[in-house]
Protein backbone atom coordinates (compact mmCIF):
# COMPACT_ATOMS: atom_id res chain seq x y z
CA UNK A 1 0.00 0.00 0.00
CA UNK A 2 1.43 3.23 -0.97
CA UNK A 3 1.69 6.12 1.17
CA UNK A 4 -0.58 9.54 -0.11
CA UNK A 5 1.81 12.33 -0.51
CA UNK A 6 1.01 15.56 1.21
CA UNK A 7 0.05 17.61 -1.01
CA UNK A 8 -1.84 14.82 -2.95
CA UNK A 9 -5.67 15.69 -3.97
CA UNK A 10 -8.12 12.88 -3.30
CA UNK A 11 -11.38 11.98 -4.53
CA UNK A 12 -13.93 10.46 -2.16
CA UNK A 13 -17.28 9.56 -2.64
CA UNK A 14 -20.30 8.38 -0.92
CA UNK A 15 -22.59 6.30 -1.92
CA UNK A 16 -26.10 4.22 -0.82
CA UNK A 17 -29.44 3.71 -1.56
CA UNK A 18 -32.25 6.31 -1.33
CA UNK A 19 -32.37 7.80 1.97
CA UNK A 20 -29.17 5.60 3.21
CA UNK A 21 -28.15 9.40 4.99
CA UNK A 22 -25.81 10.12 2.59
CA UNK A 23 -26.26 14.07 2.98
CA UNK A 24 -26.09 13.04 6.65
CA UNK A 25 -22.79 11.56 6.04
CA UNK A 26 -21.06 14.05 3.61
CA UNK A 27 -21.70 17.01 6.43
CA UNK A 28 -20.30 14.67 9.62
CA UNK A 29 -17.11 13.95 7.34
CA UNK A 30 -16.84 17.14 6.00
CA UNK A 31 -16.89 18.76 9.83
CA UNK A 32 -14.12 15.68 10.84
CA UNK A 33 -12.13 16.34 8.41
CA UNK A 34 -12.37 20.65 8.33
CA UNK A 35 -11.50 19.72 12.59
CA UNK A 36 -8.06 17.88 11.15
CA UNK A 37 -7.18 20.56 8.96
CA UNK A 38 -7.88 19.25 5.91
CA UNK A 39 -11.50 20.95 4.78
CA UNK A 40 -12.37 19.16 1.92
CA UNK A 41 -14.61 20.32 -1.38
CA UNK A 42 -17.65 18.94 -1.00
CA UNK A 43 -19.99 18.52 -4.22
CA UNK A 44 -22.25 16.18 -5.94
CA UNK A 45 -23.65 14.52 -8.87
CA UNK A 46 -25.75 15.02 -10.41
CA UNK A 47 -24.73 18.47 -10.13
CA UNK A 48 -22.01 20.73 -9.43
CA UNK A 49 -21.68 23.22 -11.78
CA UNK A 50 -24.03 25.25 -13.72
CA UNK A 51 -24.66 22.86 -16.18
CA UNK A 52 -24.81 19.60 -14.08
CA UNK A 53 -27.20 21.55 -12.27
CA UNK A 54 -29.54 21.65 -14.91
CA UNK A 55 -28.92 18.49 -15.96
CA UNK A 56 -30.06 17.04 -12.30
CA UNK A 57 -33.44 19.26 -13.15
CA UNK A 58 -34.09 17.06 -16.04
CA UNK A 59 -33.13 13.83 -14.99
CA UNK A 60 -35.08 13.91 -11.34
CA UNK A 61 -38.17 15.82 -13.39
CA UNK A 62 -41.37 15.10 -11.66
CA UNK A 63 -43.74 15.01 -14.74
CA UNK A 64 -43.52 11.82 -15.35
CA UNK A 65 -42.27 11.98 -18.71
CA UNK A 66 -40.56 8.70 -19.56
CA UNK A 67 -36.70 8.97 -20.72
CA UNK A 68 -35.09 6.03 -22.09
CA UNK A 69 -32.09 4.64 -20.28
CA UNK A 70 -29.14 5.42 -23.00
CA UNK A 71 -30.64 8.91 -23.17
CA UNK A 72 -30.52 9.25 -19.18
CA UNK A 73 -27.12 7.51 -18.68
CA UNK A 74 -25.47 9.88 -21.47
CA UNK A 75 -26.75 12.69 -19.55
CA UNK A 76 -25.08 11.72 -16.09
CA UNK A 77 -22.04 11.47 -18.03
CA UNK A 78 -22.41 14.40 -20.00
CA UNK A 79 -22.49 16.06 -16.68
CA UNK A 80 -19.70 14.06 -15.07
CA UNK A 81 -17.63 15.62 -17.83
CA UNK A 82 -17.99 18.65 -16.87
CA UNK A 83 -17.87 18.69 -13.04
CA UNK A 84 -14.70 16.97 -13.71
CA UNK A 85 -13.45 19.42 -15.83
CA UNK A 86 -14.54 22.49 -14.33
CA UNK A 87 -14.65 21.32 -10.47
CA UNK A 88 -12.70 18.03 -9.49
CA UNK A 89 -9.69 17.97 -11.75
CA UNK A 90 -8.77 21.93 -10.39
CA UNK A 91 -9.39 20.73 -7.01
CA UNK A 92 -7.71 17.50 -6.87
CA UNK A 93 -4.51 19.69 -8.56
CA UNK A 94 -4.62 22.04 -5.73
CA UNK A 95 -3.91 19.15 -3.96
CA UNK A 96 -7.44 19.39 -2.12
CA UNK A 97 -9.34 16.65 -0.89
CA UNK A 98 -12.89 16.54 -3.04
CA UNK A 99 -16.35 14.70 -0.68
CA UNK A 100 -18.67 13.95 -3.63
CA UNK A 101 -22.34 12.81 -3.12
CA UNK A 102 -22.59 10.44 -5.38
CA UNK A 103 -20.54 9.53 -8.76
CA UNK A 104 -19.79 6.74 -11.34
CA UNK A 105 -20.69 3.95 -8.84
CA UNK A 106 -23.67 5.35 -8.84
CA UNK A 107 -24.38 4.91 -12.99
CA UNK A 108 -23.30 1.65 -12.28
CA UNK A 109 -26.10 0.55 -9.69
CA UNK A 110 -28.48 2.85 -11.12
CA UNK A 111 -28.06 2.69 -14.47
CA UNK A 112 -26.19 -0.16 -14.78
CA UNK A 113 -28.60 -2.48 -12.74
CA UNK A 114 -31.15 -0.40 -11.61
CA UNK A 115 -32.38 0.25 -15.97
CA UNK A 116 -30.78 -3.35 -16.67
CA UNK A 117 -28.01 -1.36 -19.06
CA UNK A 118 -25.20 -3.70 -17.98
CA UNK A 119 -21.89 -2.62 -16.24
CA UNK A 120 -19.90 -3.30 -19.93
CA UNK A 121 -21.90 -0.34 -21.38
CA UNK A 122 -21.15 1.70 -18.24
CA UNK A 123 -17.33 1.27 -18.30
CA UNK A 124 -17.01 1.97 -21.32
CA UNK A 125 -18.26 5.44 -20.95
CA UNK A 126 -16.35 5.50 -17.33
CA UNK A 127 -13.25 5.31 -19.77
CA UNK A 128 -13.78 7.47 -22.27
CA UNK A 129 -15.03 10.82 -19.35
CA UNK A 130 -12.83 9.68 -16.75
CA UNK A 131 -9.63 8.36 -18.60
CA UNK A 132 -7.66 6.60 -15.41
CA UNK A 133 -9.65 8.82 -12.66
CA UNK A 134 -11.55 6.82 -10.56
CA UNK A 135 -12.24 7.66 -6.69
CA UNK A 136 -9.28 7.33 -3.96
CA UNK A 137 -12.12 6.02 -1.68
CA UNK A 138 -15.60 4.86 -1.44
CA UNK A 139 -18.30 4.70 1.58
CA UNK A 140 -21.31 2.88 0.46
CA UNK A 141 -23.93 3.21 3.08
CA UNK A 142 -25.73 0.18 2.93
CA UNK A 143 -28.94 -0.71 4.51
CA UNK A 144 -32.12 -2.46 3.92
CA UNK A 145 -34.27 -0.75 0.52
CA UNK A 146 -37.99 -0.90 2.42
CA UNK A 147 -35.84 0.81 5.62
CA UNK A 148 -34.23 3.55 3.37
CA UNK A 149 -37.26 4.52 1.42
CA UNK A 150 -39.40 4.87 4.90
CA UNK A 151 -36.41 7.60 5.85
CA UNK A 152 -36.52 9.37 2.71
CA UNK A 153 -40.52 9.51 3.17
CA UNK A 154 -43.00 9.07 0.95
CA UNK A 155 -42.96 12.22 -1.09
CA UNK A 156 -45.81 14.13 -2.62
CA UNK A 157 -44.61 14.44 -5.62
CA UNK A 158 -41.88 12.01 -6.41
CA UNK A 159 -39.05 12.56 -9.15
CA UNK A 160 -38.69 9.97 -11.62
CA UNK A 161 -36.08 7.65 -9.82
CA UNK A 162 -38.68 8.18 -6.29
CA UNK A 163 -41.11 6.43 -8.89
CA UNK A 164 -39.63 3.72 -9.16
CA UNK A 165 -40.72 0.20 -7.31
CA UNK A 166 -38.61 -1.43 -4.61
CA UNK A 167 -37.18 -4.02 -7.07
CA UNK A 168 -35.46 -1.28 -8.67
CA UNK A 169 -33.43 -0.30 -5.84
CA UNK A 170 -33.00 -4.06 -4.94
CA UNK A 171 -31.25 -4.58 -7.98
CA UNK A 172 -28.92 -1.00 -7.56
CA UNK A 173 -28.51 -2.56 -3.64
CA UNK A 174 -26.79 -5.63 -4.44
CA UNK A 175 -24.85 -3.93 -7.45
CA UNK A 176 -23.33 -1.83 -5.05
CA UNK A 177 -22.77 -4.99 -2.78
CA UNK A 178 -21.19 -7.17 -5.76
CA UNK A 179 -18.88 -4.05 -6.98
CA UNK A 180 -18.02 -3.09 -3.13
CA UNK A 181 -17.08 -7.26 -2.45
CA UNK A 182 -15.00 -7.15 -5.65
CA UNK A 183 -12.72 -3.88 -4.95
CA UNK A 184 -12.71 -3.85 -0.97
CA UNK A 185 -9.61 -1.64 -1.00
CA UNK A 186 -11.68 1.06 -2.51
CA UNK A 187 -15.22 0.42 -1.77
CA UNK A 188 -16.05 0.02 1.94
CA UNK A 189 -19.61 -0.69 3.11
CA UNK A 190 -20.73 0.77 6.01
CA UNK A 191 -23.90 -0.36 7.92
CA UNK A 192 -26.61 2.45 7.47
CA UNK A 193 -29.32 0.75 9.40
CA UNK A 194 -28.27 1.56 13.17
CA UNK A 195 -29.40 5.41 13.89
CA UNK A 196 -27.15 8.81 12.73
CA UNK A 197 -24.82 9.08 14.89
CA UNK A 198 -23.61 5.64 15.19
CA UNK A 199 -23.22 5.35 11.35
CA UNK A 200 -21.78 9.08 11.22
CA UNK A 201 -19.24 7.57 14.12
CA UNK A 202 -18.47 4.21 12.09
CA UNK A 203 -18.10 6.37 8.92
CA UNK A 204 -15.44 8.33 10.75
CA UNK A 205 -13.18 5.81 11.96
CA UNK A 206 -13.47 4.08 8.55
CA UNK A 207 -11.87 7.15 6.93
CA UNK A 208 -9.09 7.55 9.68
CA UNK A 209 -8.20 4.14 9.45
CA UNK A 210 -7.95 4.13 5.39
CA UNK A 211 -5.73 7.52 6.18
CA UNK A 212 -3.57 6.46 8.78
CA UNK A 213 -2.78 3.26 6.47
CA UNK A 214 -1.77 5.49 3.92
CA UNK A 215 0.42 7.97 6.05
N1 LIG B 1 -28.34 9.04 -9.93
C1 LIG B 1 -28.26 8.09 -10.93
O1 LIG B 1 -29.26 7.45 -11.26
N2 LIG B 1 -27.06 7.85 -11.51
C2 LIG B 1 -25.93 8.51 -11.18
O2 LIG B 1 -24.86 8.27 -11.77
C3 LIG B 1 -26.02 9.51 -10.16
C4 LIG B 1 -27.23 9.74 -9.55
C5 LIG B 1 -24.79 10.27 -9.78
C6 LIG B 1 -30.48 11.87 -6.94
O3 LIG B 1 -29.50 11.53 -6.03
C7 LIG B 1 -30.75 10.73 -7.87
O4 LIG B 1 -29.74 10.65 -8.88
C8 LIG B 1 -30.70 9.41 -7.17
C9 LIG B 1 -29.92 8.48 -8.09
C10 LIG B 1 -29.65 9.31 -9.30
N3 LIG B 1 -32.04 8.97 -6.99
N4 LIG B 1 -32.37 8.14 -6.14
N5 LIG B 1 -32.73 7.41 -5.39
P1 LIG B 1 -29.49 12.10 -4.56
O5 LIG B 1 -28.31 11.48 -3.89
O6 LIG B 1 -29.56 13.57 -4.57
O7 LIG B 1 -30.89 11.63 -3.95
P2 LIG B 1 -31.31 10.48 -3.00
O8 LIG B 1 -30.54 9.23 -3.11
O9 LIG B 1 -32.75 10.37 -3.23
O10 LIG B 1 -30.89 11.05 -1.59
P3 LIG B 1 -31.83 11.33 -0.39
O11 LIG B 1 -33.15 10.69 -0.43
O12 LIG B 1 -31.82 12.81 -0.24
O13 LIG B 1 -31.16 10.57 0.76
P4 LIG B 1 -29.78 10.63 1.49
O14 LIG B 1 -28.97 11.86 1.14
O15 LIG B 1 -29.10 9.34 1.31
O16 LIG B 1 -30.21 10.72 3.00
P5 LIG B 1 -30.34 11.95 4.01
O17 LIG B 1 -30.98 13.16 3.35
O18 LIG B 1 -29.09 12.16 4.74
O19 LIG B 1 -31.37 11.29 5.00
C11 LIG B 1 -32.71 11.02 4.63
C12 LIG B 1 -33.58 11.12 5.91
O20 LIG B 1 -33.19 10.12 6.83
C13 LIG B 1 -33.44 12.46 6.64
O21 LIG B 1 -34.64 12.78 7.23
C14 LIG B 1 -32.39 12.15 7.71
O22 LIG B 1 -32.52 12.98 8.84
C15 LIG B 1 -32.72 10.71 8.04
N6 LIG B 1 -31.55 9.91 8.44
C16 LIG B 1 -30.29 9.98 7.95
N7 LIG B 1 -29.50 9.06 8.54
C17 LIG B 1 -30.29 8.40 9.43
C18 LIG B 1 -30.06 7.33 10.34
N8 LIG B 1 -28.86 6.73 10.43
N9 LIG B 1 -31.10 6.87 11.06
C19 LIG B 1 -32.33 7.43 10.93
N10 LIG B 1 -32.61 8.46 10.10
C20 LIG B 1 -31.60 8.93 9.37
Amino acid sequence: MTAIPPDKGLLITVEGVEGAGKTTALNALAEHLTARGRAPLVTREPGGTSLGEAVRGVLLDHSGDAMCGEAETLLIFAARAEHLDKVVRPALARGEWVLCDRFTDATYAYQGAGRRLGNDRIAVLEDWVQGSLRPDLTLVLDLPVTQGRARAGARSDPDRFEREQDTFFERVRQNYLERAAADPERMRVIDASADAATVCQALRAVLDDWVKARS
